[in-house]
């Protein structure tokens, strides 16, 4: 986590109701609704959460339930980018793209994602735990969708989930200006509190997780692992039926038929046509990691050792 390096960025200043209003009101925009308090809201179909809305029915959502714009395009909002100074972090490796999130009481899941990740805090906190891939056994991904866990980062049951007593997360509170690199194959969980909202900026960059590193861990996690992804991949994506999209996510077994489809395509790449996936939504305070809020936790990695260990998982 990289305190303060970004709180110089105009957006930091700029960034309020007003200025989106004036800007961006009529934008009309991916949201959801009515998220679930509790943290894995990956449990439910995104049907029940996501709704299209205006910028400016969005922040009127905002002002008191539990809401988000998450992961929305800079596209979608013209001069938008000319506020932040992402190029100043990221030095040449490619970029993947900009994302706008605006919420109040989310919580993301534990997840991992494919693609390293900056996470830029514009306004507001956040609660983040992360944790090295060693440590997936104990966090019980979901059968289907390896890279999401069943664990509830603030309300683990230990009855359920013996091992993830022994996990190690590493934790930190971010405020307005704080850059956290998230490397790719990492699992975090990022929540907000609901007493008022929060706006960041996300930006994947850099190649994907290669499928044979997704390979060997779908190995490793076991043979019912195993079954289920290959299942998937016959059911949803050879023969085509319908799935239920779950928050955030469709199963990894679809993920894998696309991304084979896309590499037997004349021009495609080893890096491309993958999981596009997102995480995302607050605490009261976690019980597997909860370090006080305003606290600087001296266990969060800085960038270059994680980015070493990130390197160091995938192979490199
Ligand atoms: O910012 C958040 O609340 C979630 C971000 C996240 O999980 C991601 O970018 O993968």
């Amino acid at each position: 986590m990289l305190r303060g390096l970004a709180a110089e960025w105009p957006a930091v200043t700029r960034w309020d109701r007003e200025y989106f209003l004036s800007r961006w009101g009529d934008v009309r925009v991916s949201t959801a609704l009515g998220l679930p308090s509790h943290g894995v809201p990956f449990l439910a179909p995104a049907s029940t959460f996501r709704r299209e809305r205006t910028v400016r029915t969005f922040w009127n959502d905002l002002e008191g339930a539990r809401c988000w714009l998450d992961e929305q395009p800079f596209s979608l909002f013209a001069g938008l980018e000319d506020d932040v100074r992402m190029q100043e972090l990221m030095s040449a490796r490619p970029r993947l793209g900009l994302n706008l999130w605006i919420g109040r009481g989310t919580k993301s899941g534990l997840h991992f994602d494919p693609t390293d990740n900056l996470l830029v805090m514009i306004r507001g906190d956040k609660f983040a735990a992360l944790a090295a891939p060693g440590e997936s056994r104990r966090l019980y991904p979901f059968y289907g969708s390896i890279m999401k866990s069943r664990v509830d980062v603030e309300h683990p049951d230990f009855v359920r989930f013996p091992r993830a007593a022994s996990a190690e997360l590493q934790v930190a509170w971010l405020t307005a200006g704080d850059v956290l690199y998230i490397p790719g194959g990492w699992w975090h969980y990022l929540a907000s509190p609901s007493e008022s909202h929060h706006i960041s900026v996300t930006c994947s960059f850099g190649r994907q997780l290669s499928l044979s590193f997704l390979a060997s861990y779908l190995l490793r996690l076991g043979p019912a692992h195993v079954a289920r992804v290959l299942r998937d991949f016959i059911v949803y994506g050879a023969f085509g039926r319908p799935c239920i999209a779950r928050f955030h996510d469709v199963p990894n077994g679809l993920q894998l038929y696309r991304r084979l489809r896309t590499l037997s395509k004349p021009g495609g790449r080893a890096d491309d046509g993958g999981v596009q996936e997102v995480g995302c939504t607050s605490p009261d305070l976690p019980v597997l990691a909860a370090p006080r809020r305003g606290s600087d936790p001296a266990s969060v990695h800085d960038a270059s050792v994680a980015q070493s260990e990130a390197a160091r998982a995938r192979g490199c």
